[in-house]
């Protein structure tokens, strides 16, 4: 196994059992039709991209394709734009990517569009930026399957070398994360990764609803807090940005805030 990931440990073993039963007893009204034509063998990596041209290329051709084929997976990429200026779709295109435009700007409405474009029974999802260490994919979707979870989190914080996040950002996703683990009892230590890896089928019970970068706390707060599904985190090694970051520190920062308080309250 390699330094940058060690077995999930496995945060939250209640499996819904009860509640699947209850699910199926109800009925096929229950059963989502898009759950059909999900492909067992398909691993959909889902990545948001506004202005990536410097770094969609690299990212999508360091998909680790010929080991997720050693475990007998398929691979497709889709990259969701929101009106990109330069040539990130076109680059995304030539690579191999299906590029999908959203038409409402916004991390979370690129990502909420992409999961309805996805196919694959397995999504994994990261930035269009370079910075996630798509190498361990596989090894992820592999634990997901052989350790019966429904949903791994990455964590950036553990492994963080000096100088790949800044001090800022670092310490907001201290304290974003902090107030998540307080409030909701939260399992994971980085609430604002933007890696994960999870069953498909989780999408249909999950009520994602943010359209900014609040979306990346929201399906942590789904699968750890409130559905309780089977969950793991595991570290990762992040590395430095190509090209410009896109969060606005204070105002996503704020509103992700603002996002954790309104769910508390609700
Ligand atoms: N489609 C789309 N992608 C976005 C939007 N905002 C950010 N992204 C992408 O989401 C990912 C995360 O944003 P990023 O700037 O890397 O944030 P950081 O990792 O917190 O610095 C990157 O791939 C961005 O290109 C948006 O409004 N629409
Ligand atoms: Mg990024």
């Amino acid at each position: 196994m390699s330094t940058a990931t060690r077995k999930p440990e496995q945060i939250s073993t209640r499996v819904e059992a009860a509640s699947a039963r209850a699910t199926r007893a109800a009925g096929a009204t229950q059963t989502p039709v898009v759950a059909e034509i999900r492909e067992p063998d398909l691993v959909s990596i889902v990545m948001p991209a506004l202005n990536e041209e410097a770094a969609i290329g690299e990212t999508i051709a360091n998909v680790p394709v010929e080991e997720f084929k050693k475990l007998g997976l398929r691979v497709e990429i889709v990259i969701v734009d929101n009106g990109s200026t330069d040539r990130t779709a076109e680059i995304a295109r030539a690579a191999g990517a299906r590029v999908v435009a959203e038409s409402r700007r916004g991390y979370g409405n690129a990502y909420r569009r992409g999961f309805k474009e996805a196919r694959g029974a397995f999504i994994c999802t990261m930035d269009a930026d370079s910075t996630y260490p798509s190498e361990v994919l596989p090894e992820l979707v592999s634990s997901l399957r052989g350790d019966n979870l429904d949903f791994i989190n990455t964590n950036r914080l553990t492994l963080i070398s000096n100088g790949v996040m800044s001090k800022r950002n670092r310490i907001g996703n201290i304290l974003l994360t902090g107030m998540t683990r307080i409030l909701f009892r939260h399992p994971f230590k980085d609430s604002q990764s933007g890696m994960w890896v999870f069953r498909a089928d989780l999408l249909d019970r999950m009520n994602l609803k943010a359209g900014g970068m609040a979306l990346s706390q929201e399906i942590k707060l789904e699968a750890g807090s409130r559905l309780k599904v089977r969950c793991a985190e595991v570290p990762i090694k992040y590395r430095y940005r190509i090209g410009e970051s896109k969060l606005n520190v204070w105002r996503d920062g704020v509103n992700n805030l603002l996002h954790l308080a309104r769910r508390r309250l609700s």
